[in-house]
């Protein structure tokens, strides 16, 4: 074969995308599948159906495979699929998906003059699919916690203390609560080892990262902890199979795929991962990177080497290197605060609030603010907080020195956290920002002064979804070279703004006064 392509795949809450790189990292086809415009029928409203408890949140699981079926159908006309050497994926984390007994002789044998969906309708003992934004099982999660130890000691284990919508309290609610349904049921996927189970006929392993999502995996041993098994629900070992590395070949794709769609019997299936790995991969991060997404809310990924897990933020496996790991911080008090500052201190004007930033002093003469708007998650905590020189608390600041303190007080939250999680910075550390703020200079050069590191700008819209389209050729290489070296020749990033080195911050310092607001708050 001369012409090698690869796909990735991206089950994501709204959409199933697909992208084909050729050889040389170049996309060449894009398509997607709009659950709601798309399949009406499933009757969704942003890919999901929310409960009248407004707390239990689920998608429909037949759904997503028939998003497959008419993503495949769109794509067939235009794209040679036997030129696809190698697939990998990724699904929404966190959310889980539930397979008959019975359903693996089924998937083993699907007959390729039949839709997916027709063949796989009566596959699963949960029709509606468990997703991320369940917040349904506080008491689980909070029972979980006390049965190994407390929080924290569930997070030296699993990377990240009980969650609501980490599946390991979402399999434990339908085993207290429906016990028959769960005996019925043969292997537990999550949405991305689902999808690459339709793949490769067969039931595909769930890859280590995205595993760190479900308060179950022991993150140093890779394997199931059985402490966390025994506390969810009985036999379950057997209903998850055994975690694999994420850049592993699981094997060749279903003949289902070889005679409907004409892929070759050669390609070759790469274990699929969550979301934010996958974005990871998409961003090529790189050891001592991290990835700030400047939104509503703030999104900080890193790349951990020795990770020390906290009750807040998570510990995942590295899915581009299974011997590191990756951190991922969420901040609520993203846009939504710095544009109440820009409001009350820079006349509501972002060239105003740049104006500020560009001729006030980094370090802001000690003055150092803390704006959680909204009750923070990162930590947990709610108000707005200003301290002088002297780590006295103060009423207020001058309009130029709020805005400059919501922006250093952003970042050196940031900082201080992944330093929490056992991030270091190295000499050749680079920040990716990306994001609805990542278009201010000013407000970037302030995040590389923070961190003492390049800035560098990049367009994440389909990250995920490119990032296993990459690991579909890291795994197809087997080993033969690294992540990095595989995605070398990808195009470059854009510098954005470089460290002044005049400048350093106290992180520990800020790290005190978070700790005061944090006693006050709770
Ligand atoms: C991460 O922990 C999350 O819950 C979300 O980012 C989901 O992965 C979105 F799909």
């Amino acid at each position: 074969m001369t012409k090698k392509t690869y796909l990735g795949f991206d089950f994501s809450t709204q959409q199933v995308k697909a992208l084909a790189i050729n050889d040389d990292l170049v996309v060449t086809h894009e398509a997607s599948v709009q659950f709601d415009t798309d399949l009406p029928e499933f009757k969704t409203e942003g890919g999901v159906h929310i409960h009248n408890d407004k707390l239990t949140v689920t998608a429909p699981t037949l759904m997503w495979v028939k998003a497959l079926d008419l993503l495949l159908e769109k794509i067939k006309d235009t794209f040679d699929f036997s030129t696809v050497v190698a697939l990998s994926g990724t699904g929404q984390q966190h959310g889980s998906v539930y397979w008959k007994e019975g359903a693996l002789k089924k998937l083993q044998s699907l007959n390729a003059q039949y839709s997916l969906h027709d063949e796989l309708s009566t596959a699963f003992s949960v029709n509606d699919s468990p997703i991320w934004m369940d917040s349904s099982t506080s008491d689980i999660c909070r029972n979980m916690e006390k049965s190994v130890g407390g929080p924290q000691k569930l997070a030296d284990q699993t990377g990240s203390r009980a969650y609501e919508r980490f599946t390991a309290s979402q399999i434990a609610k339908l085993y207290q609560t429906k016990p028959d349904v769960y005996d019925n049921t043969e292997r537990i996927s999550l949405v991305s080892s689902f999808a690459a189970s339709l793949f490769l006929g067969n039931y595909a392993a769930i890859d280590n990262s995205d595993g760190s999502g479900m308060n179950l995996l022991d993150i140093r041993k890779k394997d199931w902890s059985e402490e966390c098994l025994a506390t969810t629900a009985t036999n379950l070992r057997d209903k998850l199979g055994k975690p694999v590395p994420s850049c592993s070949n699981l094997g060749c794709i279903s003949s289902y795929f070889v005679e409907k769609y004409g892929f070759n019997p050669d390609c070759r299936i790469i274990a699929f991962t969550g979301d934010n790995p996958a974005s990871l991969a998409g961003c090529r991060l790189g050891r001592g990177d991290v990835i700030i997404s400047l939104g509503t809310s703030d999104t900080f990924m890193l790349w951990l080497d020795d990770p020390k897990p906290k009750t807040e933020g998570h510990v995942f496996v590295n899915p581009v290197d299974d011997n590191s790991y990756m951190g991922l911080l969420c901040y609520k008090n993203g846009s939504i605060t710095r544009e109440k500052i820009r409001n009350s201190a820079a006349q509501k004007s972002w060239s105003e609030f740049s104006e500020i930033l560009k001729h006030t002093k980094p370090g802001n003469n000690g003055k150092i603010g803390i704006y959680f708007d909204v009750q923070e998650i990162t930590p947990n905590a709610v108000g707005c907080f200003r301290f002088n020189d002297k780590d006295e608390q103060v009423a207020s600041f001058t309009d130029e020195e709020e805005v400059r303190a919501v922006i250093e007080g952003q970042f050196l939250a940031k900082r201080y956290h992944a330093e929490g999680l056992g991030y270091s910075l190295g000499i050749s550390s680079k920040v990716l920002a990306t994001g609805g703020a990542s278009k201010n200079p000013e407000i970037l050069q302030v995040l590389a002064d923070v961190f003492g590191a390049p800035v560098y700008t990049l367009d994440t819209s389909n990250s995920a979804c490119l990032g296993c389209a990459y690991r579909a050729k890291h795994g197809y290489l087997n080993g033969a070279k690294s992540f990095s070296e595989v995605t070398s020749s990808a195009a470059p990033y854009k510098l954005a703004a470089a460290p002044n080195t005049a400048v350093t911050y106290d992180i520990a310092r800020y790290g005190k006064l978070e700790a005061v607001v944090t006693s006050k708050a709770n």
